[in-house]
């Protein structure tokens, strides 16, 4: 048994488009359980925090920005190899590189706007989800 828990956040384009509730459900049919669940508008403290690893990068201001532009939901889900699974799920960063099939493959077309963030490794999870939620 390979049970682990891993933290997702669908960005302000995700939320606009309609898509909380398909996302969710795409999770929740995989077999993934849903640990905790909030609604809210980043903090740019927030923000600069969950993209920590790519501070000074060329993208990093307008992510920011753009991650910080409107509503976004954010999650646990826990399950079998949780990270990995909603990894698959979500697709490649770059929705023009993610399958049809995938939630960037189905709803995205740039790497700006990319719909989901998901944590690549359980380290990633615990820093990431610790912005969001105690325990
Ligand atoms: P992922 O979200 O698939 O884990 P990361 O962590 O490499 O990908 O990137 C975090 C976010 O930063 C992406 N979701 C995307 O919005 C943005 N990003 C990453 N690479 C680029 C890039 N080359 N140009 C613009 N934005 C990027």
């Amino acid at each position: 048994m390979n049970k682990e828990k891993t933290f997702v956040m669908i960005k302000p384009d995700g939320v606009k488009k309609g898509l909380v509730g398909e996302i969710i459900s795409r999770f929740e049919k995989k077999g993934l359980a849903l640990l905790e669940l909030r609604l809210l508008n980043l903090s740019r403290e927030e923000a600069e925090e969950l993209y920590r690893v790519h501070e000074g990068k060329p993208f990093f201001e307008p992510l920011v920005e753009y991650v910080t532009s409107g509503p976004v939901v954010v999650m646990v889900l826990e399950g079998e190899g949780a990270v990995k699974v909603v990894r698959s799920i979500v697709g490649a960063t770059n929705p023009q590189d993610a399958l049809p099939g995938t939630i960037r493959g189905d709803f995205a077309l740039t790497i700006e706007e990319n719909i989901v963030h998901a944590s690549d490794s359980v380290e990633s999870y615990e820093r990431e989800s610790s912005i969001f939620f105690s325990d």
